[in-house]
């Protein structure tokens, strides 16, 4: 196949993805639903922490969509904690997409003013392209993986509102530097937002669920104005 050919492909699939994330935005902000895209590598944390989450929301309407390639294992983590999950299964493919997210969201009962966490499949590279309708995407580092990771992989960095720093309480076991770590993402998002948390002792999760209240709160401000 010539390049051209698979330019012209690419381009067909991410139009195409674009129009069923539109289409899923408008459900959302006619539910005044706050959406958050959770994406990063593999292991990184996204599930142990939202399970932390979901427990201190307490009474905060939410509900979560998991992607995965195989298994039913992070939905299942996700229902013990009582929340509404969906499970997808990407088979061979590397991340969600608006079509995929659509149809999770129909057998999800959201309520107003809810809050929808997607767990993306963990993968560095293309979440990052694909649009699922969300508000932000949420970028999850975790201190074992390197300072380097936002150099290497600047869209998925360069993609999100807030990059939460996890596994802080490894950072003395792992001769790291979280002050490198924060100077790299700065250097590919000048503008973004770093919380330095860890799901394991619960430091710095007042500030993370802070910064979930404070923007659910613009939501339901931005949607009543449409
Ligand atoms: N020490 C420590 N371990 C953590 C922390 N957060 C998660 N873990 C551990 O990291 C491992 C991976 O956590 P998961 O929550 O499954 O990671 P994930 O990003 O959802 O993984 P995938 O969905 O497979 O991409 C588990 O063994 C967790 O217990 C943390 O803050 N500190
Ligand atoms: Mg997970
Ligand atoms: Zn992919």
């Amino acid at each position: 196949m010539s390049q051209e050919r698979l330019i012209e492909i690419e381009t067909d699939i991410l139009a195409k993805n674009d129009r069923y994330a539109d289409a899923n935005r408008a459900v959302l902000t006619g539910l005044e639903t706050f959406a958050i895209n959770l994406v990063s590598s593999p292991g990184s944390g996204k599930t142990t922490l939202l399970c932390k989450t979901i427990e201190a929301l307490g009474d905060q309407p939410l509900a979560v969509i998991e992607g995965d390639q195989q298994t039913a294992n992070d939905a299942d983590r996700i229902r013990a904690t009582g929340a509404a999950a969906i499970q997808v299964n990407t088979g061979k493919g590397c991340h969600l997409d608006g079509h995929m997210v659509g149809h999770a969201m129909e057998h999800l009962s959201l309520e107003k003013g809810s809050m929808l966490f997607i767990e993306n499949v963990g993968n560095l590279v293309c979440p990052a392209g694909f649009d699922l309708g969300e508000d932000c995407k949420v970028a999850i580092l975790s201190v074992t993986e390197g300072e380097d990771k936002p150099l290497k992989y600047p869209d998925m960095f360069t993609a999100s509102r807030l990059a939460l720093l996890n596994k802080v309480d490894l950072a003395p076991y792992c001769d790291v530097d979280l002050d490198l770590y924060e100077e790299n993402l700065r250097r590919v998002n000048p503008g973004i937002e770093i919380i330095r948390v860890s799901a394991r002792t619960g430091e710095g999760m007042e500030q993370w669920l802070g910064w979930l209240r404070t923007n659910l709160a613009s939501k339901a401000q931005s949607a009543a104005a449409e």
